[in-house]
């Protein structure tokens, strides 16, 4: 019985994140933190230059099986590629998904894959934002070098002011 309900579960969180993310129904969830070694993540709607987005190692999840090449900022306007990739452990993994979960702890020992995103392309994928202050998700999408897909999602705080 209880095997069922966790069964449910399972696929009741698959549904819910094929309905967000089409390549994690079929991929794996990574875990991903949006300028690293900050929390939280203010994004100004307004500021130019880059945007520092890190997949980060586990126990289980080897950043080197990951192709630089295929990883994207996926927006509700297209899809935005990295500027350039390097390697280097930059962050503590914290990725049970929830909103406003982050940590300002830098590295564990474990090797992450860091990116820079150029933060008007990413900005004009997401789309018009509103007004005032809101917290949404980025997704990031990408394939191992076995060709398997995954996504990875963190949160920010989209402002249109300078606090
Ligand atoms: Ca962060
Ligand atoms: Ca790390």
């Amino acid at each position: 019985m209880r095997l069922l309900s966790r069964l449910i579960i399972c696929g009741l969180l698959i549904l819910m994140m094929g309905a967000i993310s089409s390549v994690a129904a079929q991929g794996f969830w990574v875990c991903v933190d949006i300028k690293p070694q900050s929390c939280p993540n203010p994004l100004n709607i307004k500021s130019k230059g880059v945007l520092p987005v890190a997949i980060l190692g586990t126990d289980e999840f080897d950043v080197m099986d990951v192709d630089p090449t295929t990883v994207m900022f996926e927006g509700e306007m297209g899809n935005v590629a990295a500027l350039r990739w390097n390697y280097e452990d930059v962050s503590t993994p914290i990725c049970d998904g929830e909103p406003g979960e982050c940590t300002d702890e830098g590295p564990d020992g474990l090797m992450d894959l860091t990116f820079k995103f150029d933060k008007q392309e990413v900005l004009e994928a997401i789309g018009q934002p509103n007004n005032g202050k809101m917290m949404i998700f980025l997704y990031f999408i990408g394939e191992t070098y076995d060709g398997m897909p995954f996504a990875g999602k963190d949160w920010v705080i989209l402002k249109s002011y300078n606090e």
